[in-house]
């Protein structure tokens, strides 16, 4: 988002919230950070989900970081904490935008735009890991890609002929060939004409004559290669073009998400998973959310015969779980189907961790499967600094049956933690489980970091 209409962004942040009442199921997917510009991938039968992130109370793009996330059933997510940071890169002034991580043999590159201090504008470096969680580092010392002010939204793709293409830009759309060791490029850098025909025809801005405005995505799906991308005016809806070939020529074929949910900003992100197609996106659905607060979303998408795909609304996401949640193993407090007044942080004692702000915080985990024989204990590794605060385990909801109520002990801070064990009413077959968090202390009530329970 380069330039950006101030009355519009005014409206943009009035509206926030708004949607809180509406959206209020599995969308947004992130409810413990704001979250933007989604980036899924799949790797090894499991959704990883790079995003960029705004800071609380941000009013402006205020980014420092990327965090990731991940679903083996896509309504349970667990949260990895940032992973990348603008300051890994040394040539970088800030400015942590849309990245994008793909892995290609065992190695994961995560393509990131940053403001570049030599040239006090945009620029696209290039972070490798071992691991789809980081830790990530420049292998360059440089940017991958600075050629013009708009070197945003970078988007990498690997065709199955082995060639990988970078896509990038706004207002201009760029693409290049990138090399074997996907952290150089070969031939020159593309501009793709904007044609009428490539992404139909935008009136009353002489300097954006077509609909694209920014974050392309390359997919493929039989045979044919869509780019999405976010289209203009601002607010911004979601638009996408096909070609037989990954480069182009490229024919518009739609809005594919009209302007909708309280961000002036939206940003495609589409993979397929265990048979199903989802399109991740973002808005500023969550309490104090707007154009600079935003949430990623998600939807399952279908495809009509012919390849085009149905205008898509905002909802509330999936409901329906794609695999159910074992009990029996230790699950961290950050894997969370939904939440309410609950923020995720990170130590060096225990890694992510979760805290609630106040009385009646939950978290909540879906389709949690304790068998036949089901479960009669739990153990919880926790800890306040208060008097007085407990953790119930209900079932369903957070009004649902009562099964164990767990004392919080008062260890003095989140640097000292407690494992307890509880007795629980027992229960058995498949179920979601309800954290609620209850004291009357002002501010952080509790630390979570993980919890298992016991046949
Ligand atoms: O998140 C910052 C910018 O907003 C992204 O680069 C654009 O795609 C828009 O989402």
């Amino acid at each position: 988002m380069m330039k950006i209409k101030l009355p519009i962004m005014l409206l943009s942040i009035t509206l926030s919230g708004m949607m809180w009442g509406i959206l209020h199921a599995q969308n947004p997917v992130i409810q413990t950070a704001y979250t933007a510009d989604p980036a899924p991938m799949v790797y090894n039968d499991r959704v990883y989900l790079y995003t960029s992130h705004d800071e609380d109370g941000s009013t402006w793009f205020t980014m420092n970081d990327w965090k990731l996330y991940s679903t083996n059933d896509m309504v349970n997510w667990t949260d990895h904490g940032s992973i990348l940071s603008y300051k890994a890169f040394e040539w970088a002034a800030g400015d942590a935008w849309a990245a994008q991580c793909i892995e290609r043999n065992g190695k994961f590159y995560m393509y990131v735009p940053v403001t570049s201090k030599a040239v006090n504008g945009g620029a696209i470096g290039v972070a490798v890991a071992d691991s789809p969680y980081g830790p990530f580092y420049d292998p360059l010392g440089k940017p991958l890609v600075s050629a013009n002010w708009g070197d945003i939204d970078p988007s990498v793709f690997i065709d199955d002929d082995g060639q990988a293409y970078l896509y990038w830009g706004n207002p201009n759309c760029y693409y290049v060939k990138l090399n074997e060791d996907m952290i150089s490029y070969s031939g020159e850098i593309v501009k793709i004409p904007l044609t009428e025909e490539s992404f139909g025809k935008r009136t009353g801005n002489p300097e954006r004559e077509t609909l694209y405005e920014e974050a392309p995505w390359l997919y493929k799906r039989n045979g044919l290669y869509y780019l999405l991308w976010a289209g203009g005016p601002i607010p911004e809806h979601l638009g996408y073009s096909t070609s037989n070939n990954p480069t182009g020529p490229w024919e518009y074929r739609g809005t594919l998400m009209p302007t909708e949910g309280s961000s002036f900003t939206n940003h495609p992100g589409i993979i397929d998973f265990r048979g199903n197609t989802y399109l991740f996106y973002h808005n500023g659905a969550l309490p104090g959310g707007g154009g600079f607060t935003r949430s990623v979303c998600v939807e399952e998408i279908q495809f009509n015969e012919d390849g085009t795909i149905p205008h898509l609304k905002m909802t509330s996401g999936i409901t329906k779980g794609l695999a159910t949640l074992n009990p029996y193993l230790k699950n961290e407090a950050e894997t969370i189907a939904w939440s309410e007044g609950v923020k995720s942080f990170h130590n060096s004692q225990v890694g992510v961790f979760v805290t609630a702000s106040k009385d009646g915080s939950y978290t909540k985990v879906m389709d949690v499967d304790f068998g036949k024989d089901g479960a009669t204990g739990l153990m919880a590794r926790v800890g306040t600094v208060h008097n007085d605060v407990t953790m119930e385990i209900r079932l369903g909801g957070i009004d649902g049956k009562l099964i164990g109520t767990v004392n919080v002990p008062r260890t003095g801070g989140n640097d000292r933690w407690e494992l307890v064990t509880n007795d629980i009413e027992k229960v058995t077959g498949v179920h979601d489980v309800c954290f609620v968090f209850r004291g009357h202390a002002k501010g952080e009530l509790l630390y979570f970091d993980y919890w298992m329970f016991r046949k």
